[in-house]
């Protein structure tokens, strides 16, 4: 039953034991040495699910410390790729072993649906595995340079990573930053949400048995400006990978910046359009665009939140989103009927209850949706404004919720122009059998990421990552792991030259 056909009692969920609650540092589980602690909440309700122990500055030190001596004088480094590999398959399968359980800690903190918590989890297992496969793989060039010279260049791991991720996707953003940077022979401490801390400490737990040795993966639970800064600001590591909002990217750089000049990557925000033109099959179409803004509630950076139907299909569109947009089932995410569980916290929640009162104040109308669903928890309806002028702060901001900005276009160069007046660049997609259309808007469009008749087609092996105010450097692909490895050029006389 759901929530959104008068059924507000939640099924129960499998019985949850959550397992692992304290810091992870140095092959340990610890507590924090201030001794503090927070509570991780279930978005459902609002209650506690559990009491986690919280790091701060001195915390992330000892967990620098432990990941700083692993990289200069611990066996991580120094393995070959291969015996690398070895190991993160093994933790790959003992992922796989334990998906159900880790499943259910990202569902019940996240408020993500369960079913789709279940394919996740062995999807993160695959995308270790393409990254232990290619740590062997990691080769530098032989250069010419000249008659009397010649050069190669070394690939070498960049030394100690810190990582902080958001919560919307625990486990992919944990593999996502922790696969390649292991593979690339780097060590590292991460700093996983505070709204969910959760499956990233049983990963840890699973890293110890797969036999990654200590200090090589630290795990850090606590807060943004304690334990994120302290990272950011640390001068003992080499590289920051960041994912989560503009506003903190800005920070993480500039503190970056103000402490030892650590390279960054930042994975940041959107305001992804999806391009529908008039020759689409419209119940396809609308599909997509539902999918585009709702899965895992609107919380993913690359939301198609503006939608753009060229003017000739356009009413045929509306009036079929809105029936799809209505039957959609908001709903516990244990219950296997349920397309849409509760935004991650309170906080989240009313941001976008925010948003959608400033659209309508600023002369959006409302097609559906706007209201909250249930009497508790963080349940927000699918919601769609039309009459939405592109300067609006709803067809700017990314609201990070259920929230989607229809609007109508005429000409291809219109959508053009439409789709790339935001500070954002993290994706688009284009729907059309027109090859020509789907060439050029593809390479109009200023992201770094275009799906043409699809939407959210990720895979481990596509580099990911933003164009513009949407951030830089990739995660995924081969380029995740050269962004861990930095280049060493060394020159060698062929014979005995004059010099
Ligand atoms: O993000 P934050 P929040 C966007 C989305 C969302 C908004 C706010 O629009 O509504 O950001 O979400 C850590 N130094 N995205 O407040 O604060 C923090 O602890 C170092 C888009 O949750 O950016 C967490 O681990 N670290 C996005 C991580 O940064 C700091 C995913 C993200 O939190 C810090 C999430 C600091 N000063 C939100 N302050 C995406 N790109 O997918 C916070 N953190």
């Amino acid at each position: 039953s759901s929530l959104s056909n008068g059924h507000a009692s939640p099924p129960n969920p499998p019985a949850i034991h959550v397992k692992f609650t304290q810091l992870f540092i140095n092959g340990h589980f610890l507590h924090s040495l201030s001794g503090k602690t927070f509570e991780t909440i279930d978005p459902r309700t609002g209650d506690i699910i559990a009491t986690v122990a919280e790091a701060t500055k001195e915390d992330v030190d000892a967990a620098v410390h432990a990941a700083r001596h692993a990289f200069d004088s611990g066996p991580w480094p120094r393995m070959s790729g291969s015996e690398r590999g070895r190991i993160l398959m093994k933790w790959a399968d003992l992922i796989d072993q334990n998906a159900e359980e880790v499943a259910a800690l990202d569902a019940m903190d996240a408020g993500k649906l369960f079913q789709w918590c279940k394919m996740e989890v062995p999807s993160v297992a695959n995308m270790l595995r393409y990254y232990a496969g290619a740590g062997d793989k990691i080769h530098g060039e032989v250069l010419k340079m000249s008659r009397e010279f010649h050069a190669y260049t070394l690939l070498e791991p960049i030394g100690v990573v810190g990582h902080i991720i958001p919560w919307n996707f625990p486990s992919t953003m944990f593999f996502s930053k922790v696969s390649p940077s292991l593979a690339a022979g780097c060590t590292m401490v991460i700093k996983p949400a505070e709204q969910t801390p959760l499956s990233a400490l049983f990963y840890a737990y699973l890293a110890k048995l797969a036999g990654i040795p200590d200090g090589v993966l630290n795990v850090v639970p606590g807060f943004g400006p304690t334990a994120g800064a302290a990272i950011t600001s640390h001068m003992d590591i080499d590289k920051v990978s960041f994912t989560g909002s503009t506003q903190v990217g800005r920070e993480v750089m500039q503190a970056a910046a103000k402490s030892n000049l650590k390279q960054v990557s930042l994975e940041l925000g959107g305001k992804s359009p999806l391009i529908i033109f008039d020759d689409a099959d419209v119940d396809k179409a609308v599909e997509l665009a539902l999918i585009g803004i709702l899965f895992n509630k609107g919380e993913i950076c690359a939301a198609s939140s503006r939608v753009f139907v060229q003017e000739g299909i356009y009413d045929e569109f509306e009036k079929k989103l809105v029936e799809k947009a209505k039957a959609w089932v908001v709903g516990d995410p244990f219950d296997p009927n349920a397309q849409q569980g509760p935004q991650v916290d309170k906080k989240q929640f009313e941001k976008i209850l925010r948003y959608i009162e400033h659209g309508k104040r600023e002369g959006a109308t409302l097609l559906t949706g706007g209201k909250t669903v249930g009497n508790r928890g963080y349940y927000i309806e699918p919601t769609v404004f039309i009459n939405v002028k592109e300067d609006m702060l709803i067809a700017q901001d990314e609201i990070f919720g259920p929230v989607m900005a229809l609007m109508k276009f005429k000409t291809m160069e219109d959508a053009i122009k439409s789709a790339n007046n935001t500070k954002y660049g993290l994706a688009a997609g284009i729907v059309t059998k027109n090859i020509d259309i789907a060439n050029t808007v593809s390479r109009s469009i200023r992201a770094g990421m275009i799906w043409i008749n699809c939407y959210f087609a990720f895979g481990h092996d596509v580099p990911f990552g933003g164009y513009k105010m949407s951030g830089f450097g990739k995660d995924c692909g081969l380029e995740a792991l050269h962004k861990y490895l930095q280049v060493k050029s060394v020159v060698t006389p062929i014979y005995n030259s004059p010099w």
